[in-house]
């Protein structure tokens, strides 16, 4: 189906750029996006993060900004942070980071001195870059000390967690990850980090609208900070969000502004106020609650199709491949996939014996093709396709990725996406 969406002042101005986002738009209706981070915002929410508030400089916070005209920049600001509050049931919200890289080095700033030990899960092992891994400026400026999954049950172990931190007494331990299936128990990691003193920040990027709709514990009763994306399951714009008790409101404030930042994104802030609005909506709980219920649908037709899954299955969104007996490595099977129309990133398993540039597993979850309203009744024809896409893949046969892709296309015109329809 080829989509009416136009943008007339940026056609006049830009035919060579409207051309490039109408063809991302077109992309984005026709595939099959199973990459566990991305979505689809709403329309509301591309209208608001596409406002007059990109024109608008607000260094500091509501009521104590370095910049006059804040009449309606301080009201949109204070009703993000008060929907943020209400939401996620935290004393202190701070809506302007950038994105959750930026976001988690507040966290370092406001905690820890250059130097000085952070502990957070493995890059390999499901963690993310800045919870400590070398390559970060995390790990360059910070003695990161990593834990993983154990490798027979792929899940954390957490008499390595508890045996690490007391051992290294790190000031800050970070829970939560990118690749990780199973829900991660909050209350654990709590009694470790006090324990080992040390201030728990739970990075809920990846499960923050099953959070907000009630489809995974909160880490609000346990942990000291929660740095969340709010682009991912919570489908608001690209940004990010710092909660935390009260105690620690001013520090967590002083490190985005003036500690790393400049002025906050008010289109973003917008946005992200109105993915906020939705999330709090009793069809958010139902979202929530289906990409779940698609996750594990999907995970069981994988495993009836004899595939390996990381943990054996998922509890969440997501879905952690191993292909290792199917003897396809990640990055050729993730190839062929996106030219089957069914877009997956290539990642790195615990324990893996490939390079995290040709890795052995592919990250597959269900938040956008919930976003389009696929159910679990579809997932057996999603497993269908990601199986032939991979012998496919391992055999070199095009013509069977061209008329994956033909069906995918089918399936999705059927199931128009969020702010790709008109
Ligand atoms: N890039 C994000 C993800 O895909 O999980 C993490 O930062």
């Amino acid at each position: 189906m080829t989509l009416p969406l136009s943008h007339p002042a940026l056609s006049a101005t830009d035919p060579e750029l409207a051309a490039l986002v109408g063809a991302e738009e077109q992309l984005q209706a026709d595939t099959l996006r199973l990459i566990p981070s991305e979505n689809y915002v709403s329309q509301a929410v591309l209208e608001a993060s596409g406002t007059v508030l990109q024109n608008k400089y607000s260094e500091g916070y509501a009521g104590r900004r370095y910049y006059e005209g804040q009449q309606n920049i301080d009201q949109i600001e204070l009703l993000a942070v008060a929907r943020a509050k209400s939401l996620f049931g935290v004393d202190h919200a701070n809506v302007q980071p950038y994105s959750g890289s930026p976001a988690n080095l507040a966290v370092y700033l406001a905690f820890a001195e250059p130097g000085d030990t952070v502990m957070g899960m493995a890059l390999p092992m499901g963690g993310h870059l800045t919870h400590g891994w070398g390559v970060s400026a995390t790990g360059k400026w910070f003695r990161g000390v990593q834990y993983g999954v154990r490798h027979d049950t792929g899940l954390v172990d957490f008499d390595e967690v508890r045996e690490l931190a007391l051992k290294e007494r790190p000031k800050v331990i970070f829970c939560g990850g990118t690749a990780l299936p199973r829900t991660i128990d909050f209350a654990a990691f709590a009694e470790i980090a006090r324990e080992a003193g040390a201030v728990l920040v739970a990075d809920v990027a990846h499960i923050a609208g099953l959070i907000a709709g009630g489809a995974h514990p909160s880490p609000v009763p346990h942990v000291d900070v929660v740095s969340t994306t709010t682009h991912k399951t919570l489908r608001g714009p690209r940004g990010a969000m710092l909660m935390s008790r009260e105690e620690h409101a001013k520090a967590i404030d002083k490190a985005v502004f003036p500690g790393l930042q400049g002025g906050p994104h008010n289109q973003t802030t917008a946005g992200i106020a109105v993915a906020l609005h939705e999330a709090s909506q009793p069809s958010f709980r139902d979202y929530a609650a289906q990409v779940v219920a698609n996750a594990k649908a999907l995970a069981g037709e994988l495993l009836a199709r004899g595939f390996d899954l990381v943990s054996g299955g998922t509890d969440n969104h997501l879905i952690l491949m191993d292909l290792t007996s199917r003897d396809v490595p990640g990055k050729v099977a993730a190839k062929a996939l996106d030219r089957a129309g069914i877009v997956v990133n290539y990642n790195t398993v615990p324990y893996d014996t490939r390079k995290p540039f040709d890795p052995s597993g592919i990250r597959i979850g269900t938040p956008s093709l919930t976003s389009r309203g696929l159910g679990v009744e579809h997932m057996a024809a999603v497993a269908a396709w990601i199986e032939r896409g991979v012998t496919a893949a391992g055999k070199g046969d095009e013509d069977e990725l061209t008329a994956i892709r033909a069906e995918v296309a089918d399936l999705m015109t059927a199931y128009p996406a969020p702010g790709l329809t008109t």
